[in-house]
């Protein structure tokens, strides 16, 4: 794993040195939005870019938590036909995330995401994350934040209307939710599993099950989170939970419960399981060879445990 630096590869791991142990995520560099509204002719500098049919392709990676709300939504709104895709190998090595002759880059044809980057900003100082959403005709990256390109396939694409994740009427509902998950949660899981310090792992677990308490009474209805309908801030819970005991319990030190002892959250991550599409999306094979392997400060010897058995009640995607 690694970062570029201004524009050059350099093979280091997260520095926690300076944070007490603890692990604190880059904001993402690329921002720039694409509007259903705009004109096709749009100036290369606008940070705003039209929607056009065919012209916009996904990097992911089926182990990333991030990148998986984009194929959930991809799936959600219908748009395996309008936004292509490319996944990376599982393992992040010394060259971060790779290509493959399986799984190749179908666009580029590049060997390294990083070299995506590159050719987006020669000079671009930063770290070489999943999802990116690129541009094909203006060859270079449009956005790599997860929240904000579920947003866009959402409303800007060409997807199905009659699905919504992010209704008018229940935005601000959704955004407090998101507000506590993402720190709590989605990022806990990760701020216990890098942790340098046991405070700052106490601090994390605590505050991750903490939130997971009271996900559990949220669930009780046996609904959504919000609003009595599936939104995003289901879907950007539903890749930490379906990850849980897989990895995030061992690996991550996650382990006051599983999510198989918290009945209302488990079958509510059953139930988006079994929505048209979402199992698929989901590769156990790529998430543990990818958490297990690709950490050696965490997992020095690589070994990928066999368990947990987990019944999912559906086939998941591999
Ligand atoms: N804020 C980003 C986070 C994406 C992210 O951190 N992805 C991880 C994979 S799960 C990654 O690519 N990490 C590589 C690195 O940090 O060097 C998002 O939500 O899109």
């Amino acid at each position: 794993m690694g970062l570029l630096i201004d524009g050059e590869w350099h093979d280091t791991w997260y520095d926690t040195k300076a944070s007490g142990g603890r692990f604190v995520r880059q904001s993402s560099a690329f921002r720039r939005q694409v509007r259903a509204s705009i004109p096709a002719q749009t100036p290369e500098t606008s940070d705003e870019l039209p929607f056009e049919p065919g012209r916009y392709h996904l990097y992911v990676s089926y182990a990333c938590p991030w990148a998986h709300r984009t194929l959930i939504v991809r799936e959600l709104k219908r748009l395996t036909e309008v936004v292509s895709v490319s996944a990376v190998h599982w393992l992040m090595g010394e060259q971060g995330w790779v290509f493959t002759p399986e799984l190749p880059d179908h666009v580029e044809g590049v060997s390294r995401l990083y070299q995506l980057y590159q050719l987006s900003d020669a000079r671009y100082t930063g770290r070489v994350t999943v999802p990116v959403l690129w541009d094909k005709q203006e060859r270079r990256v449009v956005n790599n934040e997860s929240s904000e390109i579920i947003r866009m396939l959402n409303s800007e694409f060409s997807g199905d209307p009659s699905v919504d994740i992010y209704p008018e009427h229940l935005r601000k509902e959704i955004d407090e939710v998101n507000a506590w998950v993402y720190p709590q949660v989605n990022n806990g899981v990760y701020r216990a599993g890098f942790a340098t310090t046991q405070e700052a792992y106490e601090e994390a677990v605590t505050e991750l099950f903490e939130a997971l308490d009271r996900l559990e009474e949220l669930t009780a209805s046996g609904s959504y989170l919000v609003g009595g309908q599936l939104t995003e801030a289901d879907v950007r819970l539903f890749t930490t939970l379906v990850r849980f005991d897989a990895v995030y319990v061992g690996h991550f030190k996650c382990n006051l419960r599983r999510l198989v002892d918290y009945p209302n959250l488990w079958a509510y991550t059953r139930r988006i399981l079994a929505l048209p599409g979402v199992a698929q999306t989901v590769r156990l094979s790529h998430i543990k060879n990818h958490y297990y392997q690709s950490h050696p400060t965490i997992n020095p010897s690589r070994v990928v445990p066999r368990g947990p058995l987990i019944d999912f009640g559906v086939p998941l995607g591999g």
